[in-house]
């Protein structure tokens, strides 16, 4: 009995930071995505994709959430947006006091998307508010259509969900209509994106809807 209460609190207190990073972003005007997915799905390579493809029309910055490392806050550095890397120690997601620092660092003001990697894996991150206004899912084509089955609990709480490596889809068994359907039946309202980062198909479709909450008043 005790210990459900802790973790109540935990929770609360959680969501009561979640809160004041939100009204932070709400006052600078950035928009802040949480990006959630397994290590490999294409996390980084996505959020390097949608910098290009928002160059010169949103003003793009990024916080880094790993385990441990710099290497992925590395590479998105060299595409000129301010980045922060916030390493958990171990830790297997995101919190929203973690990322209370990393919002002080940044030059929010100059900031109209903020894009924040997760820590990759599908069962921790999800549901954890961080004060972000959108929260994505990557799945990726070599992964299996089947990840809304076993982590039905981060399909259920995203604004939508990405599905990267479509180059792959004649290499692999991923069946898009069937991955669509158990994310329509979890999650109606979810968007669907299908994505190549390394071809770059469908990239702009997904900028753009990012793009259009950017700018939308
Ligand atoms: N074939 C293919 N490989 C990809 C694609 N996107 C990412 N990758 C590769 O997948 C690996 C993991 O990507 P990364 O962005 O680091 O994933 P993260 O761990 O989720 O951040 C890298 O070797 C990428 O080059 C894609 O669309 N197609
Ligand atoms: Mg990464």
């Amino acid at each position: 009995m005790a210990k459900v209460k802790v973790v109540e609190q935990v929770l609360k207190a959680n969501d009561q930071i979640a809160a004041q990073n939100r009204a932070l972003l709400d006052d600078r005007n950035t928009l802040a995505v949480n990006v959630m997915a397994s290590p490999g799905a294409g996390k980084t390579s996505l959020l390097m994709r949608t910098i290009e493809a928002l160059r010169g029309r949103v003003r793009v910055g990024a916080i880094e959430g790993d385990t441990a490392s710099q290497v992925d806050a590395d590479r998105v550095a060299t595409t000129g947006v301010p980045v922060i890397q916030i390493n958990t120690g171990g830790g297997c997601r995101l919190d929203a006091n973690m990322m209370r620092p990393a919002l002080e660092q940044l030059p929010l003001e100059e900031i109209d998307l903020l894009l924040i990697e997760n820590v990759g894996n599908l069962v921790c991150p999800a549901g954890l508010a961080l004060g972000e206004h959108v929260g994505v899912v990557v799945a990726s084509v070599p992964e299996g259509d089947d990840k809304p089955y076993k982590y039905p609990a981060i399909f259920v709480a995203v604004d939508a969900v990405v599905i990267n490596k479509t180059d792959l889809l004649p290499y692999l068994d991923f069946d898009v209509a069937a991955f669509r359907q158990l994310v329509a039946g979890l999650n109606p309202k979810a968007r669907i994106f299908q994505v190549s980062c390394k071809t770059g198909e469908g990239i702009d479709e997904w900028a753009g809807w990012l793009a259009e909450m950017c700018t939308r008043p």
